[in-house]
């Protein structure tokens, strides 16, 4: 065992799953409880690179999916050190979204050549999850929860095709969670199970790295 840490739990899922309301009010209840948490998301959209995949996400520019796909993962690679420095200091990071997604959404274009494969390629070496819980939501009840944005993959058809490729992706160890109940029990499933990867990680799992297995 290696020293004490915090931990990184991270949700995934399709859009309006509801990821950031439960990875918000995680980051609330830790802190009332005394854990020391922040609230990360994927894409930061405040990094350069950030800046151009809010552009490309907006269609006010227009990139090929494979040089999209890697700002994305870039998006990620430079705040690898200040993850790693985070978690290192004990601090818990609750993440909404991660590199699950950006494999998800770009196999979903399928574009020929950028299957899941390669798009784990510019992924491996980040530091792995703790934790993932998957926000299961059909189609229908999220079309029920209001219409989709304007953001470039907000239609039925690309979000049908990103959960083929999350179930795809899905491992074992990942907790997948019914998201059509109510918020409050959602929460609750929520936070013992960053409990548990808390304790894990506080009590000395090593980090681990994309995309080796996990128990
Ligand atoms: P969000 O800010 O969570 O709504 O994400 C913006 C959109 O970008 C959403 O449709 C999901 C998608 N997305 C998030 N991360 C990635 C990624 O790494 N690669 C790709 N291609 N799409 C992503």
């Amino acid at each position: 065992m290696s020293a004490s840490r915090g931990a990184l739990v991270l949700f995934e899922g399709a859009d309006r799953c509801g990821k950031s309301t439960q990875a918000r009010r995680l980051v609330k209840t830790l802190e009332q409880r005394g854990v020391r948490a922040e609230l990360w998301r994927y894409p930061d959209r405040t990094t350069k690179t950030g800046e151009m995949i809010d552009a490309y996400l907006r269609s006010e520019s227009d990139t090929a999916d494979a040089a999209i796909h890697l700002l994305f993962a870039a998006n990620r690679w430079e705040k690898k050190a200040l993850m790693e420095r985070k978690l290192a200091d004990g601090v818990t990071l609750v993440c909404d979204r991660y590199s699950y997604s950006g494999c998800a959404f770009t196999a979903a274009k399928g574009v020929e050549g950028l299957d899941l494969t390669w798009c784990k390629a510019p992924e491996v070496g980040l530091p792995r999850p703790d934790a993932l819980m998957y926000l299961e939501l059909s189609l229908e009840d999220a079309a029920r929860r209001g219409g989709f944005g304007e953001e470039r993959y907000e239609t039925t058809e690309m979000q049908r095709a990103v959960k083929e490729m999350f179930e795809s992706m899905r491992e074992p160890w990942w907790d997948v969670i019914d998201a059509n109940r109510d918020e409050e029990v959602i929460e609750r499933e929520v936070l013992e199970i960053a409990l548990g990867a808390i304790e894990r990680a506080k009590s000395g799992e090593p980090l681990g790295t994309l995309w080796d297995a996990r128990a």
